[in-house]
């Protein structure tokens, strides 16, 4: 579990839940699916990633990435939204969501794995290639601000690649990145052939880790339609009412001003 002992000390002090976190990221929307389903109140630190909120030392202080979500638990911070389901499932079981057989929970461990996993080749991937790169794009002084706050190789080679003045993703990496993404949901479309959700035929951690990537794919253009039973379990997790105010009103009230789709 990613627990960080943060170099920005403020957050030290904090009662209760905060989370660090952005409107269309379906990072930050998997955690907000948690807390809201669990009920639990929490406080909102809402970054733009347009405005480049997460490119501080205030926020590379609390999560060394720069990445969003970032959970603080009565200052106890921790990272990587996968890990933060996994949390606040252990310290706030009722409802539990992960209440089902030992091998069963295994599964679930290896979709919460496998999600993060594949974020960055996958998921990222193919939203900076077909619209995010652009709107998201830095000048130049972000640009070097970014790298120069950046320690993690894989993200200081990602973002160079398609922010770096003359250098962006190509439709290799896009290829590669879908492939990654098709060789998982050909998996989870066998899963869900005679189940409603993807583990144990109940709501688990994995349909919501999974949930919110599904929308983004979607807004990112990526074609479900070789996918029935995904496009109706997806019926089904957003369906559920938490799912519109923990991800779908944050996109509709979003300001990143092109489509809102
Ligand atoms: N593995 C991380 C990935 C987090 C991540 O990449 N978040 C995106 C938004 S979904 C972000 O912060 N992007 C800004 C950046 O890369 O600088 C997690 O699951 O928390």
């Amino acid at each position: 579990m990613p627990i960080v002992e943060p170099t920005n000390k403020s957050v030290l002090d904090f009662e209760g839940l905060h989370l660090y976190h952005s409107d269309r990221s379906n990072c930050s929307a998997r955690v907000r699916l948690l807390l809201g389903e669990k009920e639990l109140p929490w406080v909102s630190h809402h970054l733009s990633l347009k405005e480049k909120d997460n490119v501080s030392e205030e926020y590379f202080g609390i999560n060394p990435k720069g990445l969003v979500p970032a959970l603080v638990h009565d200052g106890v911070v921790v990272t990587e939204s996968n890990d933060i389901l996994a949390y606040l499932e252990e310290k706030f079981p009722e409802p539990g969501f992960r209440n089902v057989s030992d091998e069963e929970q295994l599964e679930i461990d290896w979709w919460l794995k496998t999600s993060g996993e594949i974020h960055l080749p996958g998921i990222k991937t193919l939203q900076y290639f077909k619209r995010v790169a652009k709107i998201l794009k830095k000048s130049d002084e972000e640009f070097q601000r970014y790298q120069a706050l950046q320690t993690d190789p894989e993200l200081k080679a990602f973002h160079a690649k398609h922010g770096a003045p003359g250098s962006s993703l190509t439709q290799e990496d896009a290829d590669e990145a879908t492939k990654l993404m098709d060789s998982i949901f050909e998996k989870m479309e066998q899963k869900l052939s005679n189940s409603d959700w993807i583990v144990g035929n109940t709501y688990t951690l994995a349909d919501i880790s999974w949930g919110p990537t599904y929308t983004t794919m979607t807004i990112g253009g990526f074609d479900f339609d070789r996918y029935p039973n995904i496009n109706a379990w997806y019926e089904r997790v957003s369906a559920r009412p938490q799912f519109d105010e923990a991800f779908l009103k944050w996109i509709r009230e979003s300001t990143w001003g092109h489509d809102k789709t």
